[in-house]
């Protein structure tokens, strides 16, 4: 396992001269601050639901009241979590490279809380909702005794604003990210399973344009070839211990 003791010195070097680092996050970077990943077992009441069925229009057609009521258990989660030393290592990168981009998977807007200036959400964030008629984006609303709330506009229900499987991701947020990974000289993929795309194809793409790719994970092991650094082990230790490596003397 990779431990802020053994990070490859190459790997210290590369981010101390990168002139682009470009960022992928997925939810083991908030593991870290108690919300369960995606593919964690859910706890009580949901326990017998599997989120990527629950995340999708279909789901929300079928039962607006069971999907709504799931986001608002997330929200509540979410509301007491704060942002880890992951999340806060990110936010102090982004002041020291000459050029810093935060791609993230996660809804939960924990980089921006952390400092992080401007996360680029290509799955949305639970803690806005929108008419699922108009597109309306509220980041407060009435939660009566009608779940999912009307619109105060339209009428029509509210929906988290969040991409659900099936739904097409926000299209400058992806051109963003693309523009990202095919510029980048140094591309991080933290905590991610890399199961969803089109985020997945995000590193994968960056390789290929010629960045270093970092792989930041639970699930990995630790390798390094040339331009991949692979390292075993928590977002919340690794984060922090690469950026203190890279610039020890930055104040923290
Ligand atoms: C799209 C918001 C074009 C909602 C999310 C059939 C029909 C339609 C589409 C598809 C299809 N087949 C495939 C697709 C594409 C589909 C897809 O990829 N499906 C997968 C499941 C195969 N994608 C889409 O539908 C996307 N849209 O393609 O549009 C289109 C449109 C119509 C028709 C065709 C194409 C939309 C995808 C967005 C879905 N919305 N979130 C919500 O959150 O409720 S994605 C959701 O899952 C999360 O947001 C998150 O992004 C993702 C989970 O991924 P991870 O973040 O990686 O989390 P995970 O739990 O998987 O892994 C955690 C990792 O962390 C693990 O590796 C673990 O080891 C590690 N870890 C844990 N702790 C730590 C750690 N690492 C380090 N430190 C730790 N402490």
């Amino acid at each position: 396992m990779a431990t802020e003791s053994n990070i490859p010195p190459e790997l210290v070097t590369a981010l101390r001269q990168a002139r682009h680092v470009a960022v992928l996050t997925g939810a083991g970077v908030s593991a870290e601050s108690g919300i369960p990943t995606f593919r964690d077992a859910q706890t009580g009441l949901w326990a017998r639901y599997d989120p990527e069925d629950l995340a999708t229009p279909e789901a929300f057609q079928r039962n607006p009241r069971l999907v709504w009521e799931w986001y608002a258990w997330r929200r509540q989660l979410v509301s007491g979590a704060a942002p880890n030393p992951g999340h806060l290592a990110l936010a102090r990168l982004e002041r020291l490279v000459p050029r810093f981009t935060l791609i993230t998977q996660n809804v939960d807007g924990l980089h921006h809380r952390a400092g992080s200036s401007a996360p680029i959400e290509l799955h949305g964030n639970i803690m806005r909702v929108r008419c699922s008629a108009e597109g309306t984006v509220y980041e407060h609303w009435d939660e009566g005794a009608e779940l999912p709330p009307p619109c105060p506009a339209c009428g029509a229900p509210l929906r988290p604003d969040v991409v659900w499987f099936g739904e097409q991701l926000p299209s400058d947020a992806l051109e963003q990210a693309w523009n990202a990974a095919t510029r980048c000289d140094l591309f991080l993929s933290v905590g991610t399973s890399g199961l969803v795309e089109p985020a997945a194809s995000l590193p994968r793409l960056a390789h290929a344009w010629g960045a270093t790719l970092v792989v930041i994970n639970l699930d990995v092991s630790d390798t390094v070839r040339e331009r991949l650094f692979s390292l075993h082990g928590r977002s919340g230790v690794l984060l922090p211990a690469l950026v203190s490596a890279a610039f020890p003397d930055a104040a923290a």
